[in-house]
């Protein structure tokens, strides 16, 4: 029997209002459904605000370390029924059982550290430029705050978003990705086992153009927090910014390794290959272009295309799988016609490139993992996100050509450098068009605790997760008290 599962409204589980529903499907097998769920609309969303609405005055004056009592049992809860949870990310997502722990761990190491914030969240105190007055700065929650998801990390971003904005006061809306959203429901219902009031968090189900659009557009919804494309980002903010909501969107990357010419070529390649090809390269921080000094192109490449071929695409279920199934249909054919208009501008595809078939294959989509070279900067499979297991190889004839041609992309999410010399890695931080910089590293990898996001297209509002979120979704209040007995203002004293 398949599990019909509901959106969570006002501490119930409802249906959607016009009683609409979808299937959420196996990627490793697509002839298995894995659930049916809510199709959503702009009346479950009215529903799911105005409950955040009302629940608002409570939660934002409950002690922060109160807040963060809850989010520390949904960390004891999360930990308690980690397997389980891998299991059902890694049947609906399409990753192993083991990218599923990884992001349980995730959820959880964020919980612990969201949870010690709430005894934080520090505002400021300094001197006022007039005697007898004090100055300070408070923190205070911004409102309802939408939350809406990509589909890759179904755990580990409902945590990093979510668990923030709740610990600052805020409540939430949360829309679960359509190919994803059993993991959504396991998350709302630890938080409910958790003690979270009713209201605080709202679970709505479907998809972008309906629910994703009637959130951005709610006069209700004070923020917005956005992971997923640069195309769909520039529509959230567009409908954000006409009704002056506040928004956060963290986007597409065209990550870059830069390997140098004193690099240790096989821990690049290693690195490499797991940033380009594991989960199909369908995370934001993959590994999209290497650029390689001229000096060790030919070796590097060797080494490449060896531990490519040594890599295994199969489905979620087999744990050695690295090259897992693309989510959808549509990614495939995107993936592939991404590959014709690299082909037609003259790049050349020396490895992979084409859809895996027969056996489980069919089961499922799959690229072969894809290595393409005779690459000019300027071409679009050198500039634009593919989401897909494909790595662009490009030549530089030094360092600073390799910065260069770094930062002609659009997109500045993660990037890293592989090479001995400890001068050149500080530089690459100055250097290198990036809100994420590693050195002899992947390019993927953030840490819970640590600010995420990208520069240029990549990003725009805010620094995410660790302590840039505490800022992100707080408002600042600027606080003065005058003691001074008398009426006293710096225009006044700046006038004589
Ligand atoms: C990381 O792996 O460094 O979708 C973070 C993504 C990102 C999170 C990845 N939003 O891949």
């Amino acid at each position: 029997m398949v599990e019909h599962f509901k959106n969570y409204i006002n501490g119930e589980w409802v249906e959607a209002v016009s009683g609409e529903t979808y299937e959420n499907i196996n990627p490793s097998n697509i002839d298995e459904v894995l659930g049916v769920f809510p199709r959503s609309n702009k009346e479950d969303v009215h529903s799911a605000v105005n409950a955040s609405k009302n629940a608002l005055n409570n939660w934002k004056n409950t002690p922060p370390p109160e807040r963060g009592c809850i989010i520390s049992e949904a960390a004891r809860i999360l930990a308690s029924r980690k397997k389980e949870l891998a299991e059902i990310i890694s049947l609906e997502n399409g990753k192993t059982a083991s990218g599923g722990l990884g992001e349980v761990q995730s959820g959880i190491d964020m919980a612990n550290f969201i949870a010690g914030e709430g005894r934080r969240m520090y505002g400021r105190t300094t001197h006022s430029g007039l005697k007898k007055r004090f100055a300070m700065t408070k923190k205070y929650p911004i409102g309802v705050v939408g939350v809406i998801l990509p589909f890759n990390f179904p755990m580990a971003l409902t945590s990093w978003r979510v668990f923030p904005a709740l610990i600052c006061g805020n409540t939430v809306v949360l829309k679960s990705e359509e190919n994803s959203p059993e993991t959504t429901v396991q998350f709302t219902r630890i938080l409910e086992e958790s003690g979270l009031p009713k209201g605080v968090l709202n679970l709505v189900h479907g998809f972008g153009s309906e629910v994703g659009e009637a959130l951005t557009l709610h006069p209700d919804v004070s923020m917005v927090t956005f992971t997923g494309s640069s195309t769909t980002g520039k529509l959230i903010a567009r409908n954000c910014v006409s009704r002056h909501a506040k928004v956060s969107l963290e986007l597409g990357g065209k990550n870059a390794v830069l390997v140098m010419e004193d690099a240790d070529l096989d821990l690049a390649v290693d690195g490499i290959v797991c940033g380009a090809f594991s989960v199909s390269g369908q995370r934001c921080t993959a590994t999209g272009r290497v650029i390689v000094h001229k000096d060790v192109y030919d070796e590097f490449l060797k080494k490449l295309i060896n531990m490519t071929l040594s890599q295994k695409a199969g489905p979620a279920d087999d744990d050695t799988s690295v090259v897992t199934p693309l989510i959808n249909k549509k990614q495939l054919v995107r993936v592939l016609e991404f590959l014709e208009r690299a082909k037609d501008e003259g790049a050349n595809i020396i490895l992979g490139g084409k859809q895996l078939k027969g056996g489980v294959y069919d089961k499922g989509y799959y690229i072969a993992p894809t290595i393409v070279d005779n690459i000019t900067p300027e071409m679009e499979i050198a500039r634009e996100e593919v989401f897909g297991p494909v790595l662009s190889v490009l030549k530089a004839d030094s360092y600073e050509e390799a910065c260069q041609i770094h930062n002609t992309s659009p997109y500045g999410l993660s990037a890293s450098l592989f090479t001995k010399d400890v001068n050149r890695s500080f530089s690459f931080f100055d250097d290198v068009e990036a809100g994420v910089c590693y050195i002899n590293a992947p390019t993927f990898g953030s840490e819970p605790h640590m600010p995420f996001g990208g520069v240029k297209q990549s990003g725009q509002g805010y620094r995410e997760v660790g302590w840039a979120a505490i800022e992100a979704y707080s408002e600042v209040k600027t606080l003065y008290v005058d003691y001074s007995a008398s009426i006293q203002n710096v225009q006044f004293v700046n006038e004589k």
